[in-house]
């Protein structure tokens, strides 16, 4: 509980219950490594990596002494017109880390921020390129692309939709992959589901005529839809449609980037490359906000060769674009995830922790467990009437428990720092066991 003096009632939270959560608070007051401490002095272990962000573990002292240093040296520079070594060191680095011809990076703040960006990017290219009326933009039903008017006018999720009138005005929305009649307690890749791809062609493309469609945006794995796998070519299938009518693939790897599916990038894992990449949270490892939009170099150079020389080629950007204390954060991040070999050993550990989750297709109201690479969806049938009040309460008690775990409605989500021990992974999934089991019983 908070001190008596401290109210919590001036901070309207984001996507939270304000008035529950006011009543009964849950505040964390450290971190290390795996786990957070509770004001009231409780170890709780992450299996969520904070929220999918901290993927190499909390507070990790080379990124904290970076980020102290970098405090020390030069807090800010101007990010228009002006530069700081960090910003280009880093934009080198992610570079080499991605897939292709994909080696210009441009920088923001949040996934949000990245996902305007690549809209903005991709409306450029074609403008650039005599095609300024591909402007319709394609995402996915269930589709998370954070929280700007750019982001849940492609996003997919109708909650975070409804209450905001029209958005962008020229958008369609392929049809989400989850079904669990067909793929219900799948390991890794689902084998039914490429075929919804063709849609892009038969329903999408049918109706606006490619000449007019911009780039098709997609989470490569969907996350906070609640872990949605792309079934088996399904991705591949996305690629070669796009490839035959010159639409831009963007890949919204906010979650998947940094380790999660085994590989720096989910591109490199399913063996797909997209146009553009968006990414934040694991870019800096959660310590000082950061996000970032990588493109390919033919889009680079279409987009600043067809300004005039001396010019202003791309009119966005954020005053905190490389913030040096990001870009400190982020070269840090970058050397524990390879001093440490933290994707390879995301891909070692996922096979045990692939079998522990599926352990749990036996706790009551389990109607699908699912998983690929550090990330699994515990998908629990709804109490009837009362959508997500099952998985709510299974995370409050996983919380008395010491264990952090993520909800979205009926579908439990979890996603540890790539540090996680074997005794880790069964601590996780046992506690959770435990609380799935009193749920039922409630
Ligand atoms: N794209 C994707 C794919 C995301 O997952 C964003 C964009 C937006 O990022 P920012 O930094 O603007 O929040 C996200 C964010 C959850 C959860 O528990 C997921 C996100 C954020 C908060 C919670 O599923 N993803």
């Amino acid at each position: 509980m908070p001190p008596n003096d401290m109210s919590l009632e001036a901070h309207w939270m984001p996507f939270t219950a304000n008035r529950a959560f006011k009543a009964a608070p849950r505040l964390v007051v450290g971190a290390k490594d795996m786990h957070y401490l509770t004001d009231d002095g409780r170890k709780v272990l992450d299996g969520t990596s904070g929220l999918w962000c901290a993927n190499a573990g909390h507070c990790r002292t080379k990124i904290v002494e970076a980020v102290k240093k970098q405090a020390e040296t030069m807090d800010y520079a101007p990010a228009f017109q002006m530069g700081h070594p960090g910003s280009f060191r880093v934009a080198q680095r992610v570079a080499k880390m991605l897939p292709g011809d994909l080696d210009h990076v441009f920088f923001c703040n949040s996934g949000s921020e990245a996902v305007d960006t690549a809209l903005k990017i991709a409306l450029a290219y074609h403008r650039a390129r005599g095609e300024g009326n591909r402007n319709v933009f394609v995402g996915r039903e269930r589709g998370y692309h954070g929280v700007g008017f750019g982001g849940i006018s492609v996003g997919g999720m109708p909650a975070n939709r409804k209450m905001y009138g029209s958005m962008l005005p020229r958008v369609d929305h392929l049809p989400h992959t989850h079904n669990l009649k067909e793929n219900a307690f799948t390991r890794g890749e689902p084998n039914w589901g490429a075929h919804l791809a063709d849609e892009l062609e038969t329903r999408i493309i049918a109706l606006h005529d490619a000449s007019n469609i911009a780039a098709v945006i997609v989470e490569p794995m969907a996350g906070s839809a609640g872990v949605l796998i792309p079934p088996k070519g399904y991705l591949k299938r996305l690629r070669e449609i796009c490839d035959k009518y010159s639409l831009l693939l963007i890949f919204d790897e906010v979650i998947t980037g940094f380790g999660r599916t085994g590989h720096a990038f989910a591109a490199e894992t399913f063996g797909v490359t997209p146009d553009i990449i968006t990414m934040a949270k694991g870019i800096t490892n959660a310590m000082v906000p950061m996000g970032a939009v990588a493109v390919r170099r033919g889009i680079y150079d279409a987009v600043v060769n067809s300004a005039p020389p001396d010019t202003v080629e791309l009119f966005h950007g954020y005053t905190y674009s490389g913030h040096p204390l990001a870009t400190a954060a982020a070269e840090a991040t970058l050397d524990v995830y390879e001093e440490e070999g933290l994707f390879a050993r995301a891909r070692e550990i996922a096979p045990y922790f692939e079998q522990a989750v599926h352990a749990l297709r036996e706790m009551p109201n389990v109607i699908d467990v699912r998983n690929f690479g550090m990330v699994a969806g515990i998908e629990l049938e709804p109490r009837p009437g009362k959508p997500a009040e099952r998985a709510f309460k299974t995370f409050l008690k996983c919380y008395e428990k010491g264990v952090l775990i993520r909800t979205t409605g009926d579908i439990i989500a979890l996603s540890p720092p790539l540090i996680i021990s074997k005794q880790q992974v069964d601590e996780l999934v046992g506690v959770l066991g435990d609380a799935l089991r009193e749920t039922g019983r409630d």
